[in-house]
């Protein structure tokens, strides 16, 4: 019998020493191969040994747009969380909680009890994971406003709790950033006043100082760098600059002007050793970029937060393909009035934009050959307009309209009234706490020597993210529902339990 939390896995392919559980896992897939006109499905097994370390260390994230509405929310959530504060409304009294957060407030069905009913625990519990409360946090922006008033400008807090958070966050004040008005809109230029002169390189080794000094002066195991910056506009991508690790170095000595900063963050991060997360959707990793991570055994993962309209429809394509129904023209409108919005209103920023919301469906049009002919998709139109009015309450639309038996046409309309940052913040925690989970993670073959890591692209944090970066050659996943059941079995897997398949069996026969 072993212990995890207040989990106990009884289990002989589990063991437990003092820096690592040992799980022995049979993973089981299906080889499917084309025979004439006959497909056949092989049923296979591989013997697998995964390790998890268990030493959680201090973790630091260092947030690239520190001061935005994200960033200052996340920080206000952290210190709100941390200190159990509880604050005044017109409703009453409310107190501090991280719902949003898969690894805070949902849960993982463990398996059943006694009486074949699920029992549930929270996804916190599963494996070591950091404590948000021991979070450090710091970062960039180039705005020079300090986080208590990032906070107030935001208009996100309730009022009676930015008072109350309002001395902490004041002592926290954004490093000076990377601007390039080539790369966000021209709107964003007077807030740009924050800023790391010189060259590209010289600009990417101050980024690393700073990296080097947060992890100095907080006495830090590990720093997880994560962009939450303006949205920027796609690089060119051109051979010979973005395609490997030594190309995309000598263009960032020769100050190449497709390098955009947030390539010169994630760069300056790997080669820190940090993980890199892009939460926005320009094209940031490229092949140089995760050239570079896999030959320094770094993570990357991206793109874009998946937080809202995104994750209904990752869900509800899901459900109309997966119920035989086609969709064939979905359409979604999004009008918002926070600085995201107004960045995004300039033609170039939302195409990035553009392209992380409209490739979402793919995977599930994909799986359907049978309401689908190749190469047919369904129309899919986005469109962001920028309206000050409602700040960060963004409103999302959303017409799907479907082919039905004998062609007959269902239309679902969807409104969604979104608070945008206190959707995506918690995707934000998520994130740093399973990259840093995943991180501790390796595995091999049983009977092997050498334990191997996960794949420099985190693809199991595809959940999260709406435009999920694959290693080369994986499938992209998209549907949600998908996207959940690997992270948990892969969790499982590290505990020696099978994946939860729901079938429930016990309660199906006599
Ligand atoms: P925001 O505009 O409030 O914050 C962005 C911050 O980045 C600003 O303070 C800006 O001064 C700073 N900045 C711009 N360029 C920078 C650079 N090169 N280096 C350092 N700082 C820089 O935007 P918000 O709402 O916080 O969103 C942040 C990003 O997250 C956007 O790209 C947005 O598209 C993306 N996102 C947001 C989601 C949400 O639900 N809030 C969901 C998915 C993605
Ligand atoms: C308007 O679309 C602004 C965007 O930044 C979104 O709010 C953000 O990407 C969240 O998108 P979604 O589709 O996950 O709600």
């Amino acid at each position: 019998m072993e212990r995890t939390s207040n989990i106990l896995v009884s289990s002989p392919n589990l063991k437990y020493t003092d820096d690592f559980i040992f799980a022995d896992y049979e993973y089981e897939e299906t080889l499917v191969t084309k025979k004439g006109d006959d497909l056949v499905a092989k049923p296979f097994k591989t013997s697998l040994c995964l390790r998890t370390a268990r030493k959680v260390g201090k973790v630091g994230i260092m947030l690239v747009g520190w001061g935005g509405n994200n960033g200052s929310t996340f920080t206000a959530a952290v210190l709100a969380n941390k200190h159990q504060l509880s604050w005044n409304t017109k409703n009453g009294t409310l107190q501090s909680n991280w719902w949003g957060s898969i690894t805070q407030a949902s849960t993982v069905r463990l398996g059943m009890d006694e009486n074949g009913q699920d029992v549930y625990v929270p996804m916190s519990q599963l494996l070591p994971m950091v404590n948000p409360d021991d979070i450090a946090i710091d970062g960039w922006d180039i705005s020079p406003l300090n986080l208590a008033e990032s906070m107030v400008r935001a208009k996100v807090i309730d009022y009676d709790l930015q008072q109350k958070l309002r001395k902490e966050m004041a002592t926290m004040k954004p490093r000076p950033a990377i601007y390039d008005p080539d790369f966000i809109a021209a709107n964003q230029a007077d807030r740009a006043t924050n800023l790391i002169r010189g060259t590209k390189y010289e600009q990417y080794l101050q980024i690393r100082a700073d990296i080097k000094d947060f992890k100095d002066r907080q006495k830090l195991d590990k720093v997880i760098v994560l962009w939450t910056a303006n949205t920027e506009r796609f690089c060119e991508v051109k051979p010979g600059i973005h395609d490997t690790s030594d190309n995309i170095e000598k263009a960032l000595r020769n100050n190449e002007p497709e390098i955009s900063p947030s390539t010169v963050f994630a760069l300056a991060a790997i080669d820190e050793g940090c993980c890199y997360i892009n939460g926005s959707p320009q094209n940031t990793l490229v092949d140089g970029v995760v050239d570079r991570a896999e030959r320094n055994n770094v993570f990357v993962a991206g793109d874009d937060f998946k937080s809202g309209q995104t994750k209904l429809k990752s869900v509800l394509v899901d459900f109309l393909v997966s119920a035989g129904l086609k969709p064939v023209s979905i359409v979604s409108y999004n009008h918002l009035g926070n600085n995201d919005g107004k960045n995004l209103s300039a033609p170039k920023q939302f195409r990035s934009k553009e392209i992380t919301k409209s490739n979402v469906v793919d995977d599930m049009v994909e799986s359907n050959r049978i309401v689908y002919q190749p190469g047919e998709k369904p129309d899919h139109v986005v469109v962001i307009k920028y309206v000050p009015y409602v700040g960060d309450s963004k409103r999302a639309m959303d017409e799907y309209t479907s082919e039905i038996l004998l062609h007959g046409t269902n239309t679902i309309v969807v409104h969604n009234t979104c608070e945008d940052s206190l959707l995506a913040v918690p995707l934000i925690l998520d994130l740093a706490l399973l990259a840093d989970l995943f991180s501790r993670l390796s595995l091999k073959r049983k009977g092997t020597e050498e334990w191997t890591g996960l794949h420099s692209v985190m693809s199991s944090l595809s959940y999260l993210l709406k435009a999920p970066l694959v290693p080369a050659g994986a499938p992209v996943v998209n549907a949600l529902f998908k996207q959940r059941a690997a992270l948990e079995n892969i969790m499982r897997a590290a505990l020696a339990l099978p994946p939860n398949h729901q079938m429930q069996l016990e309660h199906k026969v006599p």
